[in-house]
């Protein structure tokens, strides 16, 4: 959280203005939905590295989603505690991508020779909090880096941010009315202007309407280049979710609730268009 505080201003100014409003008390009276990273989908890495992390400190995997025109593949994992958050890995369909690209891929994800998770001491926090923040591949060259955006922006994203926290959910449904929804937390956020993703309309809801989420548009990070050129990239973001209590348990108290009574799980059409948060066609609204 330190480092993806110092990457994205926003999440400070978020909770800030959170406290001043009394929603919350302080910064870490937030409850964490989830948190998200992006890999290459090549043999030695992608979802199957990452996720033995996870599944090493007790969390299960849940559904599979599939994105065809973005060429990605996603999980989410269910923690073994209520109260920690759920993780969410995607990872791109290299095999998907013109040859051109994918070369030019590979000769940065080939530099990693074995799964590195094999390689790390995975009991300890510290360890894998190293590891995230590593460099897995050598720096990018601004012109490999501008060659994959043109085909894939997800592409050059982990090429140059690789297991950086891509974002991290703030919970809507737990703060008090009337920011409690995520319409009025959205028009909240906008007023301390925030510029919200609006692909798609700035709330994303799931088909059975139980599942409402937003989230901002990444902030710019001036990225250096191992041609020497420093030029604005998109870093991370801030999501927001609402999660509606389900129908069979309508009637309880609102006093009674937990997160087992809430919409589980991710939505895809949510998703697709969540992933655009990093996009230019989002990012070029905040410059
Ligand atoms: C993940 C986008 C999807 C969600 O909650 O559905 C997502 C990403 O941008 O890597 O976060
Ligand atoms: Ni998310």
């Amino acid at each position: 959280m330190r480092r993806y505080k110092q990457r994205v201003p926003d999440v400070n100014k978020i909770l800030d203005a959170m406290v001043g409003r009394q929603m919350i008390d302080n910064h870490n009276n937030i409850q964490n939905d989830h948190i998200a990273f992006r890999t290459m989908g090549v043999p030695q890495l992608g979802i199957q590295s990452l996720e033995k992390i996870f599944l090493h400190y007790g969390y299960v995997r849940q559904d599979a989603y599939y994105f065809s025109q973005k060429k990605l593949d996603a999980n989410w994992y269910a923690p073994p505690y209520e109260d920690m958050p759920r993780i969410f890995i995607s990872e791109l369909r290299v095999e998907d991508l013109s040859k051109n690209v994918r070369d030019t891929i590979m000769s940065y994800t080939d530099e990693v020779k074995t799964d590195p998770i094999n390689n790390i001491n995975i009991d300890s926090a510290q360890a894998v909090d190293d590891f995230l923040h590593d460099s897995l591949w050598r720096l990018p060259d601004y012109r490999d880096f501008s060659q994959l955006r043109e085909e894939s922006e997800y592409a050059s994203w982990v090429i140059y941010n690789r297991y950086y926290l891509n974002h991290y959910t703030i919970s809507v449904h737990e703060l008090p009315a009337p920011y409690g929804t995520l319409s009025t937390f959205n028009d909240f956020l906008e007023s301390i202007g925030i510029v919200l993703n609006d692909s798609g309309g700035k709330i994303k809801t799931s088909a059975d309407g139980l599942l409402l989420q937003s989230s901002t548009v990444s902030k710019l990070i001036d990225a250096k280049f191992a041609d020497g050129r420093i030029e604005k990239i998109s870093g991370s973001y801030v999501e927001f979710a609402e999660r509606k209590v389900l129908h069979k348990y309508a009637s309880l108290d609102a006093d009674k609730i937990k997160r087992i009574h809430r919409r589980e799980g991710f939505e895809a059409n949510n998703a697709d268009k969540i992933f655009e948060s990093t996009y230019s066609d989002q990012t070029c609204k905040t410059v």
